[in-house]
């Protein structure tokens, strides 16, 4: 008989409700569910996919080992020994921080993988400590931090409100929102225009979201610091500012000072945005009923990515927008990280602590920027990296000098990797242990739903039951911890699987029922996981409201609207701007940004062929003026080159880049010999990241700075 699964998506940030037809193990049918109020049936076309990865050939299922003569199967137990046992010993000789660890992207998007992932690191005690949060949101964390805080109080634009609504450096077309959770957002951004608002975009590329914009600027890559100066300089300028019980007024006065040094006629060379549109936006923004700014991965990984996120939310306060309905707002999720009555909740935050061994950039909530991991393990001395461990990521494809990162992994004593495919990364390992796919876990979405753009909350059951032997992520981690603590207290291992009482989904319940919508608190709804599976289409909280200053998490309750910090790394943009302000000579490099495609999911994904079906995606977008000069046309072969290194790629001349620009998507390049990823290496592409430059990172953050990597190009 058939039957319906329901689950939330966790491919990406949008949480999509999904309902899965199935029939005696096999998946039949796969639909958006119309009852979920949050996603409202919108599904993308990776949701689907799902049932592709689950049952691709190509998904590791069993441990791997790497010997001499290529990779065999080993058991659990003799892999989780043996790793322990290296660790341990590795650690005993050279210190702690001569194991690393990295975390990418995919596991803050399973929640077993985080709870128990963490308790492992934090057993390693290692500084060593990196993840994909350097090459993405660090700059938002930060800020959050530093005015708000805590790192997890992100701003988030009150989308289905909004009258007025100013994207930068974001393609939520492409990527369905992001420090935004926002399903079906293209009908969402719609909306706005529906009611009688605006949207507009700035960036360097006309993306798929700029093209159904009210208005669309073109910036010229990595200036958008100076843009946003600029806007608040207006502010002033024109009496827009507005006081709030939020902040003291004697921020205003330095504020207004800061600003007073950028003013729109020299911003507009610097960035390409005419004064008379800077001028046009601020007012409008200013005297827009409800107006909200935003800024995502263009804006967060450039060179000034932390102040531009400053920027961003002193845009949303300063014009009476933070906190407030159709402005940017704060969510009150059922698992509440910020709460102090949560039993899981995250430290508020913590910047320059301690830094990295070899370039001094500093640490954030424990971990350091991940540009310095490659020196990290090449740089010979006390506390270099001789062990790492990987988890749900790709570093080699997805942070800066991905070559260089190989060189290093090349040179490791020892590495594992827990990921179910054998790709770029994962194939320098010693152990590949792979966690059972999203199918056969539960599924509930810790991180997100502190992201969106409504308080919704859902848990849902696993469809499949994992296949015999295998092991979940949490698992994985629950085992490897316990059999280090074995280690170090000198007793034997088990030789069988080390099973954990706790479990993700009871530490969850006790988190829904301590949070905000818990009996304690909220008595009518009595939030908990048996009231979530018995309403398998998730509860819907209603949409944000106002909370500050009791949410707010300062001393003294108030917004920090110029932190210290800031304004010392303020020198650093004066520094630029003035070196800018005086640059009249004409460009001869052109600049490389990045671009996200719907169907692709930052690395991964490629090896599902419903999904690279259609024209290759991996391609130079280059303006037609900058094509003519170099004398490319379309499809041709051409030969990319930076500082650090050089590939070869096909041109798509289009006039949606801006003049001066050029675009290759991340996460491609698995020509690489080792792999098995059949259908991902017949589209192989090349990898972005093989000519982005380790050393060019926010110097402040330390978050790595992707757009407007200088290149040259010619035709091959
Ligand atoms: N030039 C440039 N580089 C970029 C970006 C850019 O815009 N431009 N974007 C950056 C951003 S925002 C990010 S987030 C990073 C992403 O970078 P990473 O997080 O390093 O890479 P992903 O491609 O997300 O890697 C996902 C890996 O996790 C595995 N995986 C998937 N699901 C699971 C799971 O449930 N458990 C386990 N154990 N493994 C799983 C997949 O097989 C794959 O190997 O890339 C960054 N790199
Ligand atoms: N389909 C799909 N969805 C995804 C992902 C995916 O890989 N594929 N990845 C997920 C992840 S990990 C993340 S972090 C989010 C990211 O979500 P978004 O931030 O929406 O990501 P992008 O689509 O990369 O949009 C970045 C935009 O910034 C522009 N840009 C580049 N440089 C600059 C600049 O200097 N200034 C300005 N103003 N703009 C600039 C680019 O042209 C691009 O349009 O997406 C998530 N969702
Ligand atoms: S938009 Fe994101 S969450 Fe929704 S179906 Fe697509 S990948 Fe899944
Ligand atoms: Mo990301």
């Amino acid at each position: 008989m058939e039957q319906i699964h329901h689950r939330s998506c966790n491919l990406c940030e949008a949480m999509c409700g999904i309902q899965i037809f199935h029939q005696e193990g096999k998946i039949i049918g796969f639909k958006g569910d119309p009852l979920d109020k949050f996603s409202r049936g919108h599904i993308c076309p990776k949701g689907p996919e799902l049932k592709a990865l689950y049952e691709d050939p190509d998904r590791i299922k069993f441990p791997l080992k790497q010997t001499a003569t290529g990779w065999i199967e080993v058991s659990w137990v003799e892999a989780l020994s043996e790793i322990a046992e290296k660790i341990v010993n590795i650690q005993n000789q050279y210190g702690n921080d001569a194991v690393g660890v990295y975390s990418g992207n995919p596991s803050v998007h399973n929640y077993g993988s985080m709870l128990f992932g963490q308790r492992f690191i934090n057993k390693l005690k290692t500084k060593n400590n990196f993840s994909a949060t350097s090459v993405d949101q660090l700059p938002h964390q930060l800020l959050s931090y530093l005015m708000f805080g805590h790192q997890l109080l992100v701003p988030i634009p009150d989308i289905d409100h909004t009258k007025y609504f100013l994207i930068l450096g974001g393609n939520p077309f492409a990527s369905n929102g992001s420090l935004m959770s926002s399903p079906d957002v293209k009908k969402r951004l719609k909306s706005i225009q529906e009611r009688g608002g605006k949207y507009v975009v700035v960036d360097p590329r006309k993306s798929e979201t700029a093209m159904h914009a009210d208005e669309h600027l073109f910036i010229k890559p990595g200036t958008d610091a100076y843009f946003l100066m600029a806007i608040i300089n207006c502010m002033f300028e024109k009496n827009l500012v507005k006081k709030s019980n939020l902040i003291n007024d004697q921020t205003l006065v330095i504020l207004k000072t800061i600003a007073q040094d950028f003013p729109k006629e020299t911003v507009s060379r610097i960035t390409g945005i005419t004064s008379d549109s800077i001028e046009r936006v601020t007012l409008e923004f200013s005297k827009s009923e409800t107006a909200v700014c935003y800024g995502r991965v263009g804006v967060s990984t450039q060179e000034f990515g932390a102040i531009c996120q400053w920027l961003i939310n002193v845009i949303n306060i300063i014009s009476g927008n933070i906190d407030k309905t159709g402005g940017a707002m704060f969510t009150l999720p059922a698992v509440d990280l910020v709460g102090v009555s949560s039993v899981i909740r995250s430290s508020p935050g913590s910047f320059n602590k301690y830094q990295s061994r070899v370039r001094k950039l500093p640490e954030f909530n424990d971990e350091l920027p991940v540009s310095v991991l490659a020196e990290e393990i090449l740089t010979e001395g006390d506390g270099k990296i001789r062990a790492l461990i990987t988890s749900a990521g790709n570093p080699v494809l997805s942070t800066p000098n991905g070559k260089k990162l190989e060189n290093a992994f090349e040179s490791l004593e020892f590495m594992v990797c827990v990921d179910f495919y054998l790709n770029e990364t994962t194939k320098y390992a010693n152990f590949i242990l792979p966690p059972t796919s999203t199918l056969e876990h539960d599924h509930y979405d810790l991180i997100f739903n502190v992201f969106a753009i409504r308080n919704t909350t859902r848990y849902n059951q696993p469809l499949f039951d994992p296949l015999p032997g295998m092991l979940h992520d949490w698992e994985i981690f629950s085992d490897l911890t316990k059999r280090i603590e074995l280690l170090r207290s000198g007793k034997a291992l088990p030789k069988d699987l080390v099973k954990s009482k706790l479990t993700p989904a009871s530490i969850i319940d006790h988190a829904l029922k301590s949070g905000p919508y818990g009996q304690k608190t909220n008595p009518t709804i009595s939030m908990s996981l048996d009231l979530l599976k018995t309403n398998e289409h998730g509860v819907d909280l209603g949409s944000l409201q106002p909370n500050f200053p009791d949410r707010l998490y300062t001393e003294d309750k108030k917004i920090n609207l110029v932190p210290e910090l800031i304004q010392i790394d303020l020198h650093r943009l004066r520094k630029k701007y003035s070196e800018l302000s005086n640059d009249q000579a004409k460009q001869d490099t052109l600049l490389l940004i990045g671009r996200r495609h719907l169907r692709s999911n930052n690395s991964w994904m490629h090896n599902l062929p419903k999904l690279m079906s259609g024209k290759q995606r991996c391609t130079l977008m280059i303006h037609p003026e900058d094509a003519m000069n170099l004398k490319i046309q379309n499809d041709d072969l051409v030969l990319v080159e930076s500082n650090v290194g050089k590939i070869q790629i096909q041109a798509e001349v289009t006039e949606e880049l801006m003049p001066g620009v050029v675009s290759i998507p991340h996460g491609f390049g698995h020509g690489r010999s080792g792999t098995k990823q059949k259908v991902a290496s017949e589209f192989a592409g090349v990898s972005i990241n093989d000519l982005t430059d380790d050393q060019t990172v926010d110097e402040f953050s330390g978050n790595a700075a992707f757009s407007g990597t200088k290149v040259s190009i010619r035709k091959i």
